[in-house]
């Protein structure tokens, strides 16, 4: 693997938000493609830094600062990623469900998403029930996104479709979830219209929602 590649990794794990930076302006100067230090630089460091804060050695400030490294790098991937002006497909309401603060996938999905031509209306993280229902409402999406990363927060998934059919509007919305511990039989089984595993999946399974 490129050395930069690694340089990547192992500034984003120490959190060093500049190094970060560099890293991945000198991976592009080298001509590595986006997708690439995406791939293998930012999401690798991240992966690294998931396994070694669930085994205990890395805890939440440590957590914190590779986040913002992680963002870092991210802005600078954005233009890149989300490419160029492309028609816009329709309104797509996206937050990461309450009590939930994990904002890191969601915000590329959202990225992949709006480089696709999705219009994106962003509500940031612990979106509660309610919030989600008036978005949908108050911008007439056809298409909302929930993003999970806790266990213990994937029920308010199935909470914010209650709120929608309580609110008499969820026939008028398609709703796609995901997040590292959601999976397809959860989707199904809280009445979810689909599931997408990864960012870039996210962008099909949106398309095929809308069609
Ligand atoms: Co948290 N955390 N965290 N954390 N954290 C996890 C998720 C955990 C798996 C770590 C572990 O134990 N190994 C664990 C969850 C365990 C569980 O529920 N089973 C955990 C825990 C326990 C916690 C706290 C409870 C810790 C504590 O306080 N004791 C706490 C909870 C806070 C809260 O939310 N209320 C907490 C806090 C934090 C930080 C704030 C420090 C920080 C978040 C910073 C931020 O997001 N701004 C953090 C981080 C960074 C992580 C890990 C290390 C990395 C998550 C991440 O960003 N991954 C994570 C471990 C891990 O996942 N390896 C962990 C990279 C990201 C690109 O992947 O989000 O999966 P992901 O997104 C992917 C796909 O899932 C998918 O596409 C994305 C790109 O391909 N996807 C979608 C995501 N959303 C989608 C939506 C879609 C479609 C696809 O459609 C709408």
């Amino acid at each position: 693997m490129s050395n930069v590649l690694e340089e990547i990794q192992k500034d984003l794990y120490s959190g060093k938000l500049d190094g970060v930076k560099k890293g991945v302006k000198k991976a592009l100067q080298e001509g590595l493609p986006a997708q690439e230090v995406l791939a293998k630089g930012l999401l690798a460091g991240m992966d690294k830094v998931g396994k070694d804060f669930k085994a205990g050695d890395l805890f939440i400030p440590e957590v914190l600062m590779c986040a913002k490294a992680m963002h870092a790098g991210l802005d600078i991937l954005k233009p890149l990623l989300v490419g160029l002006g492309t028609a816009l497909l329709g309104k797509i309401v996206i937050g990461t469900v309450a009590g939930d603060l994990h904002d890191i996938g969601k915000n590329l999905v959202r990225m992949m998403l709006e480089g696709a031509g999705f219009e994106i209306i962003d509500l940031g993280v612990s979106v509660s029930p309610e919030k989600f229902v008036e978005a949908v409402k108050a911008n007439g999406a056809k298409l909302m996104g929930m993003s999970a990363l806790l266990t213990t927060t994937m029920p308010s998934m199935k909470l914010t479709i209650e709120g929608l059919k309580k609110a008499g509007i969820r026939e008028n919305v398609k709703i796609l979830v995901g997040g590292a511990p959601v999976t397809a039989s959860f989707a199904e089984s809280i009445g979810a219209d689909a599931y997408a595993p990864d960012a870039a999946s996210a962008v099909d399974v949106a398309r095929e929602l809308i069609m």
